[in-house]
């Protein structure tokens, strides 16, 4: 049987072989939700870079340029970290450049696996049941905050782990304990995630509507997925 692992910090990806897995990165506020939702709308493709000064570039290539830092837009750049965003009608074909605190660096750093796709709630299950066909080992990735544990990427990895049980077996503690919160929190994720850092974080900003809207589950049936140096939709016909 294939396995499972999760992998709860970008400080600990150093543990993992992921040369023959298919990743999922994950950045559930809001990383991870935002390229989900801009590629079911149609964006043609999303470029992560870690670095800032790299994805301002970018526009002089043709890229609309999106950048986050502390949950923040970066002035300069066209668009923030925002799922309502990456909605908009006029993005679509549209070539997107996004760096980001921690999700554009957790995809930077998956780069080694054989496959590297993005997970968030709003595709749960579509991309569980892609892994289920593809039957390789995986790994879930959780972006978490600079180097930090988070609660939200840690309960989608327990979602991705309950989904997928009877098909893969866990590899160690990591997607147990992922598991067991998620079972802990499905009932109202938003509640549980009440006193977490990001939650918190967001509110002060403002910003509960996107919160809302990345951890309702099964909204968009896309697989975003890298393609050399770009995200895009993976055509599974
Ligand atoms: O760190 C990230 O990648 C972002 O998703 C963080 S934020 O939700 O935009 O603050």
């Amino acid at each position: 049987m294939n396995q499972i692992d999760v992998c709860l910090s970008p400080e600990l990806i150093h543990l993992y072989d992921i040369t023959g897995k298919i990743v999922v990165a994950v950045d559930i506020l809001r990383a991870s939700s935002c390229m989900t939702a801009g590629i079911s709308n149609g964006v043609g493709s999303i470029r992560p870079f870690a670095d800032l000064e790299a994805c301002k570039a970018m526009k002089t290539q043709g890229y609309v340029i999106a950048g986050e830092r502390n949950g923040q837009k970066v002035a300069g750049f066209d668009l923030g970290n925002s799922p309502y965003d990456y909605l908009q009608e006029h993005l679509n074909g549209k070539k997107i450049a996004v760096t980001t605190t921690n999700g554009t660096l957790a995809i930077e750093k998956s780069k080694n696996a054989k496959m590297v796709v993005i997970g968030s709630f709003l595709n749960k299950s579509t991309l569980a049941n892609f892994l289920q066909k593809k039957g390789e080992d995986v790994l879930i990735f959780c972006a978490g905050w600079k180097g930090k544990f988070n609660l939200e990427d840690t309960l989608f990895a327990g979602a991705m782990v309950e989904a997928l049980k009877g098909h893969f077996l866990p590899s160690c503690d990591a997607p147990l304990a992922a598991q067991a919160l998620y079972k802990d929190a499905k009932k109202d994720l938003r509640a549980y995630l009440q006193n977490s850092s990001h939650v918190q974080r967001l509110q002060k900003l403002g910003i509960d509507r996107d919160i809302a809207y990345c951890l309702t589950e099964d909204q968009l049936n896309v697989i975003p997925a890298l393609s050399g140096e770009e995200i895009i939709a993976l055509d599974e016909s």
